[in-house]
């Protein structure tokens, strides 16, 4: 038995399904997960010492590639005057006001501790500065497990939201419309049947939990003109795409401007720390000056913001966006060249430092066409990799990053191994 397989059986005695988040489990690919004791750059290594190329990267944080020099010695230098105070610190000011410079449309920014903070937070601000209940979200999107957004579309696309998971109150979801991710006009129908009661539209503009979906041309504007026609709050949750897409984020990216804005991942470099911001008039309703409360001990955490701004300073270096994307573009045409060759069925397409892998004819653009995506060929191709030292999302339903730490080397040795691969078919 391998050393995985011991400490994955050993884990489930004391840890519910041996993991701390479900999609580590491998139930969507099969097989034992693998305990990671080491990264550095582009590579992990598990239990027993064997080395991927990640492209994972920790769902998405580390995209400077693991334990960069200088965002370890920034966390060891914050480290050693303290972990935390529960009181400000000049840190916290420092990387408040770099995000709202960076981020062209946060005038103010709360720090939490993870992406499901940030989205909850920005779910209760909206509701609290509208003073409506009824939030729009799109089938596929994950923003965290938050009650009123683990829910599912209702029998009719205009229905109440039904839960999607366990333990969700009925009457929480209903509050929640969930419809089709690049569908302009159900969000105009929403509005039609609903619009003075909409708080808010919560959106991936880049969704990467359904696989990788870009918005089609028109869709994001048209979310921005009918939130700014009803009043409603208009939210991205750039949690993943934040800083991953870009340095002005997708709301860079597509010329759009939300009014508020969820961010995480990269923003923390790998530690605990996420964040919400937007338009000032909206995040003065938060107390202690507003009426909506929303709190956290770690908030701002010293040692988390010392690993996120040692991070944000490094992606503004020139080119480093231009690199990363290519490096991405290199990796998913290559795997469509290689797959095209043997005559396997595969697509794949990158957006900025993040990529989409799918065995179907063509681009996915809705939640329907991802879950058409092959399965089957998809988990057959995971495991392959795996066995070979490549490292994909253990799930065809998720997207893949790649870091700065990537380079000719490691795109090359996985483009090898997918053609030997796909050769097999
Ligand atoms: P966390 O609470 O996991 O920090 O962030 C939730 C979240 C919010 N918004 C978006 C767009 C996200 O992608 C996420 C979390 N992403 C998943 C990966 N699909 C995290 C991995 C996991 O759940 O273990």
């Amino acid at each position: 038995m391998s050393r995985n397989q011991q400490l994955f059986e050993q884990s489930q005695k004391f840890i519910p399904g041996g993991v701390n988040s479900p999609v580590r489990a491998f139930k969507s690919v099969g097989g034992t997960p693998v305990f990671f004791r080491k990264g550095e750059g582009a590579y992990v290594w598990d239990a027993d010492d064997k080395s991927y190329i990640d492209y994972v990267g920790s769902w998405g944080p580390l995209i400077l590639g693991h334990a960069h020099p200088e965002v370890i010695e920034a966390v060891y230098a914050a480290a050693k005057n303290g972990l935390t105070f529960g009181a400000p610190t000049e840190a916290e000011l420092e990387i408040a006001e770099l995000l709202c410079r960076l981020v062209p449309s946060i005038e103010q920014v709360r720090l939490v501790s993870s992406g499901t903070e940030a989205a909850m937070s920005a779910i209760r601000l909206a509701r609290g500065y509208t003073g409506r209940n009824r939030i729009i979200k799109f089938e596929g999107c994950y923003h965290g497990h938050d009650d009123a957004l683990l829910v599912k579309a209702g029998s009719g696309a205009l229905t109440f939201g039904h839960p999607s998971s366990a333990g969700v109150p009925a009457e929480t979801a209903s509050s929640t419309v969930v419809l089709d991710y690049n569908d302009l006009a159900g969000v105009e129908q929403a509005f039609n049947q609903f619009g003075a009661e909409i708080a808010a539209v919560i959106v991936e503009p880049v969704a990467g939990n359904m696989n990788l979906i870009a918005p089609r041309p028109g869709f994001l504007p048209g979310l921005r003109e009918l939130c700014t026609r009803h009043g409603s709050v208009l939210i991205f949750d750039e949690v993943m795409t934040g800083f991953r897409v870009g340095l002005e984020c997708a709301q860079g990216l597509y010329g759009i401007k939300p009014d508020l804005t969820t961010l995480g991942k990269v923003i923390g470099g790998g530690m605990p720390m996420a964040a919400f911001g937007g338009r000032r008039e909206i995040m003065q309703c938060l107390a202690p000056v507003g009426a909506v409360y929303q709190a956290g001990t770690l908030s701002g955490n010293p040692v988390a913001v010392a690993a996120g701004l040692a991070t944000l300073k490094l992606v503004q270096a020139p080119g480093f966006y231009d690199r990363l994307t290519a490096c991405t573009r290199a990796l998913t045409e290559g795997l469509v060249t290689a797959a095209r060759k043997h005559g396997v069925v595969f697509c794949a397409q990158a957006v900025g430092g993040m990529f989409g892998l799918y065995f179907r004819e063509t681009l996915p653009e809705s939640y329907a066409e991802a879950m058409s995506c092959n399965r089957d060929a998809f988990n057959g191709f995971f495991h392959a990799m795996l066995e070979k030292g490549v490292y994909f999302a253990p799930s065809a339903f998720e997207a893949g990053f790649v870091s700065a730490a990537h380079g000719d080397a490691e795109i090359s040795k996985t483009l090898a191994t997918a053609e030997q691969i796909f050769a097999r078919k």
